[in-house]
């Protein structure tokens, strides 16, 4: 299989917390390369044009208030199966319901503050990852 890329998302609860490096080794250790990385802090509009899919879901503004609240660390990651293994990696969205050893089960402090955004499909990956990189910014 080619290599395919994904965006992942520090999110604010980890940056705050210090546990950047951590996220990272667990990406690298499933074999995920970082090929762009940034450390930004996100207006709430911002983050709500990230999110704009979930803009009729009730916790939308609870979700744009936590992603502009502190810095976030965004990043594309390559590999094969990129986009299932960050997923794979990062646990379910409720750290309740997360695998041992997952980020999300690992850091994650509730269902919103869950410590790492990754890209659902193909399509989102294409979106996510041009909001936020040129393609001269990709290093592999
Ligand atoms: P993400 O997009 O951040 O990678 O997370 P996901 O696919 O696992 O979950 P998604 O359904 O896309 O939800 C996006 C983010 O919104 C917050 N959320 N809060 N309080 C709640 O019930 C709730 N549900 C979702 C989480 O930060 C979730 O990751
Ligand atoms: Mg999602």
């Amino acid at each position: 299989m080619a290599t395919e890329l994904t965006l992942s998302i520090i999110k604010p609860d980890a940056t705050k917390r210090n546990l950047t490096g951590k996220i990272i080794s667990k990406f690298e250790e499933a074999g995920l390369r970082v090929v762009a990385s940034k450390r930004i802090h996100l207006s709430p509009a911002q983050a709500g044009a990230f999110y704009a899919e979930h803009s009729e879901r009730p916790f939308y503004a609870e979700l744009c208030e936590f992603m502009s609240s502190e810095p976030v660390v965004v990043q594309v990651l390559a590999g094969e199966n990129a986009i299932a293994k960050n997923r794979e990696v990062m646990g379910a969205t409720d750290p309740a319901e997360a695998a041992e050893g997952t980020i999300r089960k690992e850091f994650a402090l509730s269902k919103g503050e869950n410590s790492a955004h990754g890209s659902d499909s193909p399509e989102s990956a294409a979106r996510e990852i041009a909001f936020f990189f040129s393609g001269l910014e990709l290093v592999g």
